[in-house]
């Protein structure tokens, strides 16, 4: 056994190292999580199919950790899964393939929101790429789940945000008429340029996935305060009060999907 160790010079050049190099960053307010750092595994809960949680609780620590979980799902012809766990929530998006939910065929920006605790038949058609979240569903008081959603993101109307026509937003769930749904999740499209109106702080978190084009998302303050460059593929947890805001870059326009806790007392 060696008792020497690397000299300063070893450890400079290990820094510079192309295989040492990643844009992905996880703070105790958020995180970013780049595909250069991706390590794909089996999922729990699906046959024939392996992903990455992207976001989960295990990212941080009480209070300030996420209370969803993110997974990028890599879909085979062969994958099947029937639940979340227990009293969980599902949302499935199509990115890339084609995917069967209990009958309904659903490819690129397609979707599904499946309740808690009712099985579902999901079936893989055409390999491809979902994005799920999950999150503990919290009903209100006697008054059970909605059933399932189906929908198109496409279809849906992109309203401009605050005014503004260059940054147009589509809500994939009736969250905002429906208070039976405590999750919303968002799809955002930003022209190039555009940025989102001011610096947003709030009690909601958000699991974000950038589906199309490039741009700057500036995360946290003081100490963890940072100005991530961020690009298709890319994925973002704001946790609750993480002072976040966005620019589209590029020449073309930025899309994210985003997920939001909604309709419940923060308490
Ligand atoms: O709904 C939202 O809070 C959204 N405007 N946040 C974001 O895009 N970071
Ligand atoms: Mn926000």
């Amino acid at each position: 056994m060696s008792d020497t160790l690397p000299r300063p010079e070893d450890v400079a050049a290990a820094k510079q190292h192309p295989a040492a190099q990643t844009r992905t960053l996880v703070s105790t307010d958020y995180a970013v999580i780049a595909p250069d750092g991706h390590v794909v595994a089996p999922l729990v809960g699906w046959n024939h199919t392996s992903g990455v949680v992207l976001i989960s609780p295990s990212m941080g620590s009480a209070p300030r950790q996420p209370r969803f979980t993110q997974t990028l799902v890599q879909l085979t012809d062969k994958s099947t899964t029937t639940s979340a766990a227990p009293g969980v929530q599902r949302f499935v998006y199509v990115l890339s393939g084609k995917v069967r939910i209990n009958g309904q065929d659903l490819t690129t920006d397609g979707y599904a929101w499946l309740p808690p605790d009712v099985p579902h038949d999901l079936q893989g058609v055409e390999p491809g790429s979902l994005l799920v979240f999950e999150q503990p569903y919290s009903p209100l008081p006697g008054t059970p789940a909605p059933d399932a959603v189906f929908g198109q993101a496409l279809a849906q109307p992109a309203e401009p945000f605050m005014g503004d026509q260059h940054a147009r937003l589509a809500h994939l769930l009736p969250d905002e008429t429906d208070a039976r749904f405590d999750f919303a999740v968002n799809r955002f499209t930003f022209d190039p340029g555009t940025p989102l109106p001011f610096v947003e702080t709030h009690h909601n978190e958000h699991g974000l996935y950038l589906q199309h084009g490039q741009g700057v998302y500036r995360l946290g303050s003081g100490p963890t305060e940072t100005w991530s460059p961020i690009t298709a593929g890319d994925s973002i947890w704001m946790a609750a009060y993480c002072p976040q805001w966005f620019v589209a870059t590029g020449d073309t326009p930025a899309t994210y999907l985003y997920s939001k806790n909604v309709n419940r007392d923060p308490r």
